[in-house]
């Protein structure tokens, strides 16, 4: 049986040591960052793919979390998570992205919070939630895993911890090309130190072959949108590109990536992509004004403000304070 999240003994619970013994050395004060996250289960099935901001939350441990065995369900007890931590942004994604908004979280360890359930994944008894951290496994438990800005996390649900841990693909593919016209895309594989290599042989959504040894494969889309995604057997499928086949003034609002708020205040800073932006509650202040690509921004509940490029075709809803640039 494996500890919690935790992929080695002694590694961790050193880690674990240090952050109880020095609290000062810890970073001061919690402040919501943004950052990637993605939530994969075996089967290949993207359950989450977003910039998501972190922030602090309380969560409701579950006594059904039994995937570390007969007994280490949760007490029922609401826990406070750290928002700067792994945890504290998975728990934010929620609100963004309903497919991962129930937990299955148990506090039947001294030594962190254990992670049965996301969404509709559950750990079986065999396996593990495995959580990467630039590419790179994380060896600190997700409510100990600090997520910093422009970060990349990623969660994949290992079903049998004694096979080996499959490699993390990652795609990079333009967000616009002719609709019908072939361009190249390529894949790199990380393993588990996070060491980078060409993908070669995996699919990749719309390509006429598998990639090739450079990891690279030409992909033709015919639609409007298509979102594009790398995979292949023992790996794990990569994040998904949204490719537009029109003018980028043409494409639709937001088609190319989702950022998520917190409940709370939070500053949301869009970049040149077409993104959805859901700010959720509290007081936001949201600044997209960069590029040309209409975004679509839901500043949601609260007095929010913000201050978007005239003429990008961006739609608002729930906006108090509008301001054009
Ligand atoms: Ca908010
Ligand atoms: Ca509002």
């Amino acid at each position: 049986m494996p500890t919690p999240t935790f992929r080695a003994a002694a590694g961790p619970l050193f880690a674990c040591l240090l952050a109880l013994t020095f609290p000062a050395l810890a970073e001061a004060k919690p402040r919501s960052t943004a950052a990637d996250l993605r939530v994969v289960d075996p089967e290949g099935r993207t359950l989450a793919d977003l910039t998501q901001l972190t922030g602090p939350a309380r969560i409701g441990t579950d006594p059904r979390a039994d995937c570390f065995g007969p007994g280490t369900g949760g007490s029922g007890d609401e826990v406070a998570v750290d928002g700067t931590s792994a945890l504290g942004q998975l728990a934010n994604a929620g609100g963004a992205d309903r497919r991962v908004r129930r937990l299955g979280i148990t506090d039947a360890f001294d030594f962190g919070l254990g992670i049965c359930r996301i969404g509709p994944a559950v750990a079986p008894s065999t396996g593990y939630w495995y959580l990467k951290v630039n590419h790179a496994a994380s060896f600190t438990g997700a409510d100990q895993t600090t997520v910093r800005r422009g970060d990349e996390i990623l969660w994949y649900l290992v079903e049998d911890f004694n096979d080996p841990v499959p490699d993390e693909l990652d795609l990079r593919a333009p967000a616009v090309a002719e609709a019908g016209e072939p361009f190249t895309v390529e894949v790199t594989a990380y393993d588990d130190d996070g060491d980078a290599s060409p993908a070669a042989g995996v699919e990749v959504t719309g390509a006429d072959a598998p990639t090739d040894a450079s990891g690279r494969a030409t992909v033709t889309v015919g639609a409007r949108t298509r979102t594009l995604r790398a995979s292949g057997a023992a790996a794990i499928t990569s994040n998904g590109v949204t490719v537009c086949t029109e003018a980028l003034r043409d494409c639709p609002p937001g088609y190319a990536r989702t950022i998520g708020g917190t409940p709370r205040a939070d500053r949301i800073v869009a970049g040149r992509a077409a993104e959805k932006i859901e700010a959720g509650a509290g007081r936001d202040r949201i600044v997209a004004r960069r590029g040309r690509a209409a975004d679509l921004i839901d500043c949601g509940a609260g007095r929010d403000r913000v201050l978007f490029a005239r003429g990008s075709g961006s739609r608002l809803r729930s906006c108090e304070r509008v301001e054009r640039r």
